[in-house]
């Protein structure tokens, strides 16, 4: 995969101008007006209040402070970046990140109760308003100590509140996309050539720390571990051979799933070999035929091993691009080549080549280039994947060329299949690409799980 798969500066540019968007649509853009804040210098006698930021509430919910001033110690507890204001005294914190905080100077103000927000698009409409409450009486919680205008949060009635506070959190999750997280599966495995000129790679069955999805971290099942596991890709009349080392608790074995192999290398055990044992190694080898489109996969305990992770792409030559669309203006050659693993189960859950929106990756197309995709699914579940646009031809099912290419916008993949369709950019823009069991694409909390994008840029 190439860099600019990972450059995603069109996608960026589309989730700020919904930003913008819904900034001049909430009219809540804040113009500075932030007072100071003496992180932690502000000298001796002011106390230290701590005020944790959530999706979307601000705990307490109502905050005491004595007329001489405070620091307020703010702490984003959620996933979205949050911000404090005071509008009635001119104070507003920065933006502050997840997982990060920030002192916020309160300088002496007279006694009363101020409103305090978050400015951040929809956050205010979804409910996160508090109180800043300036008092020397009270110095408990004192929610109800003063007597100036209080704030409780307003509602512009039920049903628009909660469907506010929809809108809000959807917008949320939206421009977490694409969300950065640790490792990144499927990239080409390496090899060595062997003496005997044998293609020699080198897989190992271990358990790592997985993250699925910002700050999900799972113990996932890998072949060195990524999920994907490496693409092998080797060509027609290629000796290959697989140094296989089991580093699981658990025995298994590796299956190439629908590559023409010998009996004997077809990893199903206890039938073609016995299985191997934790720190055990067996070697594979076979005279690589294709065009094939395969996996390379557990066949022990699969049903729990493949789930957690252990899969990977195994590509022989490449499907050719059919004379027809070649016809219709199609190139020779894709532009880029992309394999596309769904999962549903396990450890992992419902995912796409080991991420979950916003993890996902985005891909780029220029109009008039092509992208061709392997889709395979190592679930449990059939998924109908949709791309918005452009259009996909299928050129191959299960790693053999279809004599007449047939059309897809939405291709249901059963578990074990592969289909291979080439997509050619035509309309410009950012395309929504999922999974259209729509509980394994969205929630009540925005997108989530199979879902990408591909940006075709002009
Ligand atoms: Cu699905």
């Amino acid at each position: 995969m190439s860099k600019d798969d990972r450059s995603v500066l069109s996608w960026l540019a589309f989730v700020a101008a919904l930003a913008a968007l819904s900034v001049a649509i909430f009219g809540l853009k804040d113009n500075g007006s932030s007072s100071g804040s003496a992180a932690g210098g502000g000298g001796g006698a002011k106390p230290t209040v701590n005020v944790t930021l959530k999706d979307f509430a601000f705990e307490p919910a109502t905050i005491t402070i004595p007329t001489g001033g405070a620091t307020l110690h703010l702490m984003n507890g959620g996933q979205a970046p949050h911000n404090f204001k005071v509008a009635e005294l001119g104070i507003t914190s920065i933006d502050i990140s997840a997982g990060a905080s920030y002192d916020l100077n309160i300088p002496a103000t007279p006694a009363g109760t101020y409103k305090v927000i978050c400015p951040q698009p929809g956050h205010e409409g979804a409910g996160m308003v508090g109180s800043l409450v300036v008092s020397d009486s009270a110095s408990g919680d004192g929610g109800s100590a003063g007597g100036t205008p209080t704030t409780t949060p307003p509602t512009a009635g039920h049903d628009a509140s909660s469907n506010s506070a929809m809108d809000a959190r959807m917008l949320a999750a939206a421009q977490l996309f694409p969300a950065k997280t640790a490792g990144h599966g499927g990239d080409l495995a390496k090899y060595t050539v062997a003496a005997d000129g044998y293609k020699e790679f080198v897989v190992e069955a271990k358990v790592v720390d997985w993250e699925v999805e910002p700050g999900k971290i799972v113990k996932a099942w890998t072949y060195n571990g990524v999920v994907p596991a490496p693409e092998i890709h080797v060509t027609s009349g290629d000796k290959v051979r697989i140094i296989f080392k089991n580093s699981l608790p658990q025995s298994t074995s590796l299956h190439f799933h629908g590559i023409q192999v010998p009996n004997v290398m077809d990893g199903v055990d206890p039938y073609t070999e016995a299985p191997t044992t934790p720190g055990g190694e067996h070697i594979y080898e076979f005279t690589a035929k294709g065009p094939a489109v395969g996996i390379y996969h557990s066949h022990h305990n699969a049903q729990e091993q493949i789930p957690n992770g252990m899969f990977g792409a195994l590509t022989i030559d490449e499907i050719p691009t059919p004379q027809v669309l070649i016809d219709k203006g199609y190139p020779e050659k894709p532009t880029k080549s992309v394999n596309m693993v769904l999962n549903d189960a396990g450890v992992i859950g419902l995912s796409l080549n080991g991420k979950s929106f916003p993890a996902t990756e985005p891909y780029t197309i220029r109009v008039g280039q092509t992208m061709l995709v392997n889709y395979m699914n190592e679930g449990l579940l059939v998924h109908p994947m949709h791309m918005h646009q452009p259009l996909g031809w299928i050129i191959a099912k299960d790693g053999v060329p279809l004599i007449t290419p047939m059309p897809t916008d939405t291709l249901l993949i059963a578990p074990g299949e592969r289909y291979t369709v080439l997509y050619k950019g035509v309309e410009p823009g950012v395309w929504a690409w999922h999974c259209h069991i729509l509980t394994h694409a969205e929630t009540a909390d925005g997108m989530r799980y199979m879902v990408t994008a591909l940006i075709v840029e002009r």
